[in-house]
């Protein structure tokens, strides 16, 4: 969907918290880093899938890895990092939660530290700017580095957790589903749970993986990135249902990401209708917006369309997404009080 949404899906105060730093680089970010580096011979079109377009899962994780080639300094990041948390907030996005892989970069001297100061410091600038939106950070763990790196990581986490003032809330587990098993990072995220950071990961996002989810599930995570192929319709089971049902764990849906990367083969077929129909928390989410070439408030117009919600549902459904943040009780209460204050002009 490369359509502009309406404008009530603009002014709806929206929570975002299913955001990749490096799938989230808009089409003017990229451009700057093109001109930044035109020797890599990058075009755009090797950035992002436009409209009507369709990859495979694994055509979307070769996408990740030129925009990695792109965005591998100090400076790139800071740069991406403030223009994608402003490009949210001029979303209508109030709170949001980003997530990404700290990377180290040989020829730039990037280390991982250095990556999430960075991104902690892009966080800090758009606050004391003034951008009307609150932001988190969850430090992702690639599944394909296996054990070690995750551990590593985690151990990073914890570290900025206790020393970026509650900006660094949680553990994100993403990657290519084809490659690697969650039970080799089962003790890093045991660990992380352990010691206070919250937990999202993805699973079920193909079918292969019932029982890598099963085991995941007892953690349990704190919410689930997905959950494609979790309900029996798709091959996955009803114990699993009964498990995320209830341990009540929410899940952070993608439409566009999902059927765009092929894991669902049309919009009516997304299982947000599934869960949503049974009452579970579930948050609409961008994933990637700018690899997918949408932004949230095109993901919520989209689900009010294909599955014929009026705008007091969506209303309902933008406000529900408080109680999943990762952030405190206090960040909550101030969120529930913008929504209220918000109200009659979103509605006028
Ligand atoms: C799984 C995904 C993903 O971390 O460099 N990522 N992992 N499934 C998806 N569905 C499409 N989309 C993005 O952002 C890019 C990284 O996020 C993960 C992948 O690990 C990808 O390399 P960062 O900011």
């Amino acid at each position: 969907m490369d359509n502009e949404a309406d404008i009530f899906y603009r002014t709806l105060p929206k929570v975002e918290l299913h955001a990749h730093l490096n799938g989230s680089v808009s089409f003017q970010t990229i451009e700057k880093l093109l001109s930044r580096k035109p020797h890599l011979n990058i075009e755009h079109s090797m950035t992002a899938i436009g409209k009507g377009q369709r990859r495979t899962l694994d055509e979307c994780f070769q996408v990740f890895k030129v925009i990695h080639q792109l965005v591998d300094s100090e400076e790139d990041i800071l740069m991406v990092a403030t223009d994608v948390i402003k490009e949210f907030a001029a979303d209508g996005v109030k709170y949001l939660e980003l997530r990404s892989t700290p990377r180290e970069e040989r020829n730039t001297g990037l280390t991982k530290k250095k990556y999430i100061e960075t991104i902690i410091k892009a966080i800090q600038q758009c606050k004391n700017d003034g951008v009307d939106i609150k932001v988190r950070f969850l430090v992702a763990i690639d599944r394909r580095n296996g054990t070690e790196v995750a551990i590593e990581t985690v151990k990073m986490a914890e570290e900025f957790m206790l020393s970026s003032d509650g900006l660094v809330v949680g553990i994100d587990l993403s990657g290519d589903p084809m490659v690697g098993h969650g039970k080799d990072l089962l003790p890093a995220l045991q660990k992380a749970k352990d010691c206070g950071l919250k937990l999202s990961l993805h699973l079920s996002e193909i079918p292969s993986q019932r029982e890598e989810t099963d085991l995941l599930l007892n953690l349990p995570p704190d919410r689930i990135g997905h959950g494609t192929f979790l309900h029996p319709d798709v091959g996955g089971s009803q114990s699993l249902v009964e498990k995320v049902l209830k341990k009540k764990i929410p899940l952070e849906l993608c439409l566009t990401s999902n059927v765009k990367g092929q894991t669902v083969p049309c919009y009516s077929n997304h299982h947000f209708k599934y869960w949503y129909k049974l009452g579970h928390p579930c948050v609409i989410c961008t994933d990637d917006k700018g690899v997918f070439s949408t932004d949230l408030s095109q993901e919520y117009q989209l689900a009010a369309s294909t599955f014929g919600l009026s705008h007091e549902d969506i209303w309902e459904h933008s406000q529900q997404a408080i109680d999943c943040i990762f952030a405190p009780d206090d960040v909550k209460q101030q969120l529930k009080q913008k929504w209220i204050d918000m109200k009659p002009q979103v509605f006028k």
